[in-house]
């Protein structure tokens, strides 16, 4: 068996068994290997931005690592915004990339390129020294690794380049996993001390795993025992909404309104989540946005066991079973007329079905999360990174990984054109994957903050630079044109007919939301 059989077998022995791709020669005994195994499915995207945030969506969903393949140092460049974005996410994500052999390397052949400068960026671990003899170890270090939560990267890619004759070389064969890495346990002091001082000036600050189901019930029970607030982070990888799963407040993007959140707010606690920053610089407001006069306390680090220790303080506080928040389906009113934002909000809320997945990209989507949080159980993939363009390939993978789900991309149309090949591969596949693209034919988040940043005019040569028209894109005919039925809506009424006509049917659609 050569070595790229013996890695691919052990990845698929350890449950790894979904690769997004995008091969080139050097990878050929990769794709042979893949064809060689039948429990491994290949997944082709057109572009390797498309492959990175799919294996981002499939790992979050999931929790188990998909694999990229990428073609040496420049797939790997053409893959790495979302790579950034699944890094911030603490996704498990494996990439392969194919390189030259050494005794090749050195002629500087076309291709060669410092992939390890690439490669350290985003990985929490990343080899290159493979040989025939280790790769398939390699690949099952690779899983550990992306598996393991760590303080210094706070991520999980493991990256693996591969030189070609470390594929094509005779293995001794594959390799069992590794026993699976555990989250550190928290201190009972840590729980005790947070225990002591929760009231109703304490806001408890989730994110990562806290996120999901158990950890948002027991947040819920602790803050009806204390009367403190639960909050998460700006951009929770995965946050699980929906009746019954408890009232989550969700920090705001512009760092004024995150200060005015925390009027009044004297203790903040971090559940794996860290404390409060601007997205971005601005000349009169702060970088760091909890207020001098509220102190922080760390219940679990990002890579301690956070609903461990939420399940630690809710027994030592003696938290009733029953959070006292209802349980009930709150299905927003749908509107008529002409589309805004509040209304594509209440619509998509109105008529998603349930669990649907939402993954968000830039653009208007975020009006979809507070009427969501009612309306029905969902999970909601957030752009962890702010590099746009995720929506589309986040999707793809979440289809994937959870296929007895409907999925629901929100993209503004600048973010949605970085990775529109996404929809080709959920095309292919046959991907339940409704896209909504808010189309406001501009880079408008880009023009509210160019009248933040005290610039009061914009000249005609700025202007060009945030404005999507002339021409304007037409995103029924770029779907069509990659396999994907869909129509445009002006009006609540059409939004409503499209979103009925998607849902009623398997496989892709798109909507064009003009507002
Ligand atoms: C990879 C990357 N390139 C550029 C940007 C800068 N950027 C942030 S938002 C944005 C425009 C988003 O436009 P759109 O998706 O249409 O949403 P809108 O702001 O119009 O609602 C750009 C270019 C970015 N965040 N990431």
């Amino acid at each position: 068996m050569n070595g790229a059989e013996s890695l691919i077998r052990t990845l698929v022995a350890a449950g790894v068994d979904t690769c997004f791709a995008n091969p080139g020669t050097s990878e050929i005994h990769l794709v042979q290997a893949i064809d060689a195994v039948p429990e491994m499915r290949a997944i082709l995207a057109l572009f390797e931005g498309i492959c990175t945030g799919a294996a981002d969506g499939y790992g979050r969903m999931k929790e188990t690592p998909a694999t990229t393949l990428l073609h040496l140092g420049p797939g790997l460049a053409n893959g790495i915004a979302n790579l950034h974005n699944a890094r911030r996410a603490s996704s498990p994500l494996i990439n392969l990339v194919g390189n030259h052999p050494d005794y090749h390397l050195q002629y500087d052949a076309p291709l060669t390129s410092d992939i390890a400068t690439l490669g350290k960026n985003f990985s929490g671990w990343y080899k290159e020294n493979s040989t025939a003899e280790t790769i398939a170890q390699d690949g099952a270090d690779a899983i550990t690794a992306a598996l393991t939560a760590k303080p210094d990267c706070q991520g999980q890619v493991s990256t693996l380049v591969l030189p070609a004759d470390a594929c094509w070389g005779e293995s001794p064969g594959p390799r069992s996993p590794n026993p699976p890495p555990a989250r550190k346990e928290v201190s009972g002091q840590a729980v005790d001390d947070v225990a002591r001082i929760l009231d109703e000036t304490s806001v408890l600050l989730l994110d990562g795993p806290a996120m999901l189901e158990e950890g948002l019930r027991i947040a819920n029970r602790i803050a009806a025992a204390t009367r403190c607030q639960v909050w998460c982070a700006g951009a929770p990888s995965r946050v699980e909404g929906g009746p019954g799963r408890g009232p989550v407040g969700r920090l705001p993007y512009f760092p004024e309104h995150v200060q005015e959140k925390f009027k009044g707010v004297r203790k903040l606690i971090l559940a794996g989540s860290l404390a409060p920053v601007s997205f971005f610089a601005y000349q009169n407001t702060p970088s760091y946005l909890v207020p001098d006069d509220c102190d922080v306390f760390t219940l679990a680090k990002p890579e301690e066991n956070i609903v461990g220790a939420l399940e630690a303080l809710a027994d030592t506080l003696k938290a009733s079973e029953n959070a006292g928040f209802k349980n009930e389906y709150a299905k927003p009113e749908l509107p008529m007329g002409q589309l805004n934002l509040d209304k594509i909000g209440a619509i998509v809320a109105g008529l998603m079905p349930e669990n649907t997945i939402f993954s968000l990209d830039s653009g208007g989507g975020r009006a979809v999360f507070a009427p969501a949080q009612q309306a029905a159980p969902h999970s909601w993939l957030n752009l962890t990174g702010g590099a746009i363009g995720q929506g589309g390939p986040v999707a793809v993978g979440a289809a994937v990984a959870a296929p007895d789900r409907r999925v629901i991309a929100l993209c503004g149309d600048g973010g949605a054109m970085y990775t529109n090949q996404a929809l080709w591969t959920q095309a292919r596949e046959g991907l339940d994957v409704t896209t909504i693209i808010f189309s406001n034919r501009s880079y408008g988040i880009i023009e509210t903050e160019f009248w933040r940043l005290g610039v009061n005019e914009i000249g005609s040569k700025a202007h060009s630079m945030l404005d999507l028209s002339n021409p304007n894109l037409d995103w029924v005919s770029l779907a069509k044109g990659m396999g994907v039925p869909g129509g445009a809506a002006t009006t609540s009424e059409e939004l409503i007919d499209h979103l009925r006509r998607s849902f009623s049917q398997d496989g892709p659609y798109l909507i064009e939301a003009l507002y």
